[in-house]
């Protein structure tokens, strides 16, 4: 049976090792964090994805899935470590060379490293680097010194599931997989090929890094086109939805959705990964990201603007996640709107999240902000601001919503 060591069990280094798991390899997954470890080894799960518990648990009581805070001798090791960026939106890589050189020890020649994290291009060399400078005994390729024999294998294929819908699409979805070397890809390929139902694409490491971090510049272009349209279409007092929906009934348009900004950990991060690198030439990108970031501030003043004409306003806020029928907070752009409107005591505000059982600690401690249930919330409002589209505020009754004054970001009330 094939062992694999998995680094890191986030958001998908924990999907991944236990659809491993059920896949019939012995999957070992490594934390830094001795809280997840302790759970996952009880066989509890601390972050919310539909069916992961379920998988967790059978994959850790079949003996399949272990867990420490130690990596372990393994065929394969798989990197899934965050990677955040600095002050600057300059890339922070420190956990991947941390995973590498943890990793280091206990590699042998024939073993298959992936880094799976998003990450900028050049980094999969890197981690070569990193490992042959713990370890000049083994033959790593793209790096000098070697002196023959069986070499060590590595590779880059990025995560590219959608949250909510992970444990499905790290099956169903095509992988791009890039080595830094033929013999890596190879190898590397073989492996997704044995439980991913989708295509596995072939390249170089270095394509492979771009593509990913391609696939999400290329959204957050196009959100930023739909967040630019509605600041376009307020100036000139048209409904922006309207006019969506009727461009979108040409054959070859097809615009997204403006919002009250982009968040989570990879649309709002990885294009600077981008613009960190050719910083002259990727414009577009930069200008994207700049205007999506702006997207809160313009919605934050519309709600000044209309809490203006109450004395002691009550404002009810309706989500807080990052984007609909998740818990995640993650870089949420509504979580901020509503942390600055809190700070700035416009107003008594009500604030709705389904998904959450507790506020953040930002919110829990300010006596302006009350979490509430949707109901009271829009009963007591003056002025209404949605801003994620759960499907709890989507079955709203309009009836709700009249006398009040609402704010719309994401168009679900128009
Ligand atoms: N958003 C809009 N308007 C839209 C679509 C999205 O404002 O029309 C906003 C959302 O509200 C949210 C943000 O964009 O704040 C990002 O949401 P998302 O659903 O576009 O993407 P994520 O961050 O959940 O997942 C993305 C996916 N990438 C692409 O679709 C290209 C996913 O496949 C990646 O695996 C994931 O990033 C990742 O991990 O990189």
């Amino acid at each position: 049976m094939q062992r694999i060591c998995v680094m890191g069990l986030g958001y998908i280094g924990l999907p991944s090792a236990s659809l491993l798991a059920a896949n019939g390899y012995q999957v070992h997954g490594v934390d830094v964090n001795h809280a997840v470890v302790d759970a996952l080894n009880s066989g509890d799960v601390l972050i919310y994805e539909p069916s992961l518990d379920v998988m967790v648990k059978s994959a850790v009581s079949s003996g399949r899935l272990t867990s420490a805070v130690e990596p372990a001798k393994a065929d394969i090791f798989i990197l899934a470590v965050p990677t955040p960026f600095h002050e600057g939106h300059l890339p922070n890589i420190k956990y991947v060379e941390a995973a590498s050189r943890t990793i280091a020890p206990y590699l042998e020649a024939g073993n298959l490293v992936i880094l799976e994290s998003t990450s900028p291009v050049g980094t999969t060399e890197k981690v070569c680097a990193w490992i042959k400078e713990e370890r000049q005994d083994l033959l790593v390729p793209g790096t000098a010194g070697n002196n023959g024999g069986e070499q060590l294998y590595v590779a880059y294929c990025p995560e590219r599931v959608l949250p909510g819908r992970i444990l499905m699409e790290l099956v169903s979805n095509d992988r791009v997989v890039g080595g830094v070397d033929m013999a890596s890809t190879a190898k590397a390929v073989a492996f997704y090929r044995s439980f991913v139902e989708g295509e596995v694409c072939a390249t170089n490491a270095r394509t492979a890094e771009l593509v990913k971090l391609t696939e999400n510049s290329f959204r957050d272009v196009n959100i930023a086109f739909a967040n630019e349209l509605s600041l376009i279409c307020d100036e000139l007092n048209i409904n922006v939805w309207e006019t969506i929906a009727l461009a979108n009934r040409h054959p070859r348009v097809n615009i997204l959705q403006p919002g009250p900004g982009v968040g989570g950990h990879c649309i709002a991060v990885d294009p600077w990964f981008i613009v960190s690198s050719v910083p002259n030439t990727a414009r577009l990108i930069r200008t994207a990201r700049e205007v999506n970031d702006y997207k809160p501030q313009v919605v934050m003043d519309m709600v000044k603007t209309k809490l203006g004409s109450f004395t002691a306003p009550v404002l009810a806020c309706l989500g807080l996640s990052f984007k609909a029928n998740i818990d995640d907070l993650r870089e949420s752009p509504a979580l901020y709107i509503v942390e600055t409107l809190a700070r700035e005591n416009v107003a008594q505000m009500l604030v709705v999240e389904p998904y959450v059982t507790e506020l953040p600690a930002s919110l829990q401690d300010r006596s302006n902000v009350q979490k509430r249930d949707l109901k009271d919330a829009l009963d007591m409002a003056d002025v209404i601001l949605l801003l994620v589209d759960h499907n709890e505020f989507k079955q709203v009754d309009k009836s709700q919503l009249l006398g009040k004054v609402v704010v719309d970001t994401r168009g679900i009330y128009n």
